[in-house]
């Protein structure tokens, strides 16, 4: 994949159906935004996921402890990391069992890294943070090195945003890289009813449509775009068929846009979209069959009360 954003944008603007990947959201003001997004009445992944971390973390740390036997200290490497809120519990849960722990989160964000790394600092002392600015495929030599057992997060059900081929290889590289001292602990929001799935991705407030109209004050800023906000429209859809909400940013009306650093002016048709992000609600079986495909033993699963959301916790399998 390129991954040069005037490349990745050039390839997206003039594919057909027009699309860019949901990497682009995440500079400094994506970043607050989605930060934002988390803490939304209606976006209730977060919290539901918080909430098992909240119930369980001993558990789960217990049960990744188990995995390879007693001695060595478990490392935590966590995909998408952001602000690493909650991992923070599973962290504070992991010290009650072992003095230290060295924390490796990987993102496409400096600021969000920096952050998390500063919070661990005050809260978590014992916690070596050592962070990677990388994409996930881009971070997995890195991983190779680490010494020891591992416990690989990817929680916030980041997953979503891949197809399953995508999703399968990643966790297979992931697997590769950490071969069997690794656990997976992957964190999926759950299909539901799409009257609840809809507001969570498009918020009475407007934040959810802020972040995803980002991409484009980002390929304004940064490349030269001359993208009119207000003749862009934030639509949020469910696709019963893939089972995923998908977002999208509608043209207003017909529009030619230039870009100038790329040389390029793209011409939209009035109800055309740019596809920018898909998020894919699972059953367990689904889970299931996507960690199974990565290389991993059938997980132990964990819900939140209400069931919205599953924390799956796989060791590697031999
Ligand atoms: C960070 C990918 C898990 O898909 O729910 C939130 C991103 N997009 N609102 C998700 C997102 C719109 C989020 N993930």
């Amino acid at each position: 994949m390129a991954t040069d954003l005037a490349d990745v944008v050039r390839r997206g603007l003039t594919d057909f159906p027009k699309s860019l990947p949901p990497l682009l959201f995440y500079d400094e003001e994506g970043s607050r935004l989605y930060e934002r997004i988390t803490e939304l009445p209606e976006y209730y992944l977060t919290r539901a996921e918080r909430s098992i971390f909240v119930q369980r973390a001993d558990e789960l740390v217990d049960r990744a402890l188990a995995v390879d036997g007693p001695g060595r200290q478990l490392t935590v490497v966590e995909l998408g990391a952001g602000s690493a809120t909650k991992t923070e519990l599973l962290l504070a849960a992991l010290l009650r069992r072992q003095a230290a722990c060295v924390y490796v989160p990987i993102d496409v964000s400096p600021a969000a890294l920096d952050l998390a790394t500063q919070r661990l600092s005050e809260s978590l002392p014992a916690v070596r943070v050592r962070p990677i600015v990388a994409t996930h495929e881009g971070a997995l030599p890195q991983l190779a090195r680490i010494e020891g057992p591992v416990l690989a997060m990817f929680i916030g059900s980041s997953i979503g945003n891949l197809a399953d081929e995508d999703a399968t290889r990643l966790l297979r590289g992931l697997r590769g890289a950490l071969g069997r001292r690794a656990s997976l602990l992957l964190g999926t929001d759950l299909k539901k009813a799409p009257e609840i799935l809809i507001p969570a991705y498009d918020d009475a407030a407007g934040v959810t449509a802020a972040f995803n109209k980002n991409v484009l004050v980002r390929i304004n800023r940064e490349l030269g775009g001359r993208f009119d906000l207000a003749r862009f429209r934030h639509v949020a859809r469910w696709n019963e068929g893939r089972s995923r909400i998908e977002m999208h940013l509608e043209s207003t009306d017909d529009q030619r846009v230039s870009i100038e650093a790329l040389g390029i002016v793209v011409h939209f048709r009035r109800g055309e979209t740019i596809h920018t992000e898909s998020s894919v609600k699972y059953d367990l079986p689904h889970a299931a069959r996507l960690m199974e495909a990565g290389g991993f033993s059938p997980p132990t699963v964990y819900f939140d009360e209400e069931r919205r959301f599953a924390v799956h916790l796989a060791p590697a399998s031999r």
